[in-house]
């Protein structure tokens, strides 16, 4: 009996001193919430639902379903689907109009998967100094998932895209409360929309979409903000034109040079925010947490960009004098994001300043300073406050 205990107590030390080097002192976290198919999420706005996702749930590859991020922007979301009924529609210019039931869609095309990140233009906005209007997420407003569905590209060829097409345009079952209020339709480029990775997925994580993620069906934007990631969606419109709606000539865009301005001279030409930022951030341990001397701390944290791939990632203990390679964890496709693990054995007590910061492929590095006035792209090094005991 004893020894059982003493087994177990054993196993609780090594598994506390291994895998969460950090000591949790207050317990004032953020209000948690509860809603279908999800556990225990964080509360941003519960009409429309904005649910943000626990940091510690970064501490996998994958992200559950049941704690994958939601962000809706109109109040009337989906909540029941007659899944016999429901058709994907394909209209506009095109040869010849589609009505797809999903057993067309898993039967009358071949089938694609890929690891992706989905993360939302302003995850992190929280962050932003000075404060900017909208959502104030931490990090958690994002999430890697294993996408399975159809090429959007089979789909637009079996209706085939007519000469002169120039930009298709995406909608879901989602609407405003007032029929007034912009339905959310996003758009993209006939060419990007053909490329072969745009997907129309029916599963994540092997099962179907919760419905607060979009079931039945989301687009997948490989590399590009999860704006574009129309959830229910049910209509894809084929134009010989620019589509001049809401959700893309008002809203998520950024100045044309990137996603920095300074507040006092905001930049004057602005475009549709597009591919991902490269950004790194630290998992583990937390601002919370206090770290003992001496011991080896295991530093955890992840790293993405548009799918360019990372190269490298480097932390300072030291508010960035000196740094060290954090070693990369397998990569998992190429927009995955990409996690990263390193042992830090602090040998003196106090506060310390950790920087981390990600290398691209192609040899670019964060940068120290950003801020936009809509808090979107967050991409500059993070630094994280640790106290050491
Ligand atoms: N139909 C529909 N799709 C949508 C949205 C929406 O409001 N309606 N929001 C978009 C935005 S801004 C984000 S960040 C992602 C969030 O996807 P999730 O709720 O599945 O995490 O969905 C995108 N797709
Ligand atoms: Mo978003």
């Amino acid at each position: 009996m004893f020894k059982r205990i003493s087994i177990y107590f054993t196993i609780f030390i090594v598994y506390t001193t291994l895998f969460s080097c950090g000591n949790n002192a207050g317990s004032n976290g953020p209000e948690l919430v509860k809603y279908p198919e999800k556990k225990e999420m964080i509360l941003l706005t519960d009409r429309p639902p904005q649910l943000e996702t626990p940091l510690k749930a970064f501490r996998e590859d994958i992200t559950p379903n049941d704690l994958f991020f939601v962000r809706w922007h109109l109040s009337q979301v989906p909540t029941r689907i007659d899944i016999d009924t429901f058709r994907l529609r394909i209209d506009g210019t095109v040869d010849k109009s589609l009505a797809l039931s999903m057993n067309d869609l898993k039967t009358k095309f071949a089938a694609d998967s890929m690891i992706a990140l989905a993360i939302c233009a302003g995850n992190s906005r929280s962050t932003f100094n000075p404060k900017v209007p909208g959502s104030q997420w931490n990090n958690g407003a994002m999430g890697n998932a294993k996408w399975k569905g159809v090429k959007l590209k089979d789909i637009l060829a079996m209706a085939g895209v007519k000469k002169g097409s120039i930009e298709v345009t995406f909608q879901g079952l989602d609407r405003g409360a007032l029929p007034d209020i912009p339905a959310f339709v996003k758009s993209l480029d006939v060419s990007h929309a053909m490329d072969g990775e745009v997907m129309v997925a029916y599963e994540m994580n092997g099962q179907p979409l919760p419905m607060l993620n979009g079931y039945p069906l989301k687009l997948v934007v490989p590399g590009w903000y999860a704006t574009y990631w129309v959830g229910a969606l049910a209509n894809v419109n084929v134009l010989t034109d620019t589509f001049k709606g809401f959700w893309m000539k008002n809203a998520y865009r950024v100045p044309s040079t990137g996603p920095n301005e300074k507040p006092d001279s905001l930049a004057k030409v602005t475009v549709p925010i597009s591919n991902i930022n490269m950004h790194s951030i630290f998992v583990e341990p937390d601002t919370s947490e206090t770290v003992a001397a001496h011991k080896p701390c295991l530093v955890e944290g992840l790293a993405f960009n548009d799918g360019t791939g990372i190269k490298k990632v480097e932390l300072s203990f030291d508010d960035g004098k000196t740094w060290v390679d954090a070693p990369l964890n397998p990569e998992l496709g190429k927009y995955s994001w990409r996690r990263w693990k390193y042992t830090w054995t602090p040998e003196t007590k106090g506060q310390y300043h950790l920087k981390v910061r990600a290398t691209d492929n192609a040899g670019h590095m964060q940068t120290d300073k950003q801020w936009n006035r809509s808090g979107y792209a967050r991409g500059f090094i993070e630094m994280l406050d640790v106290n050491v005991e």
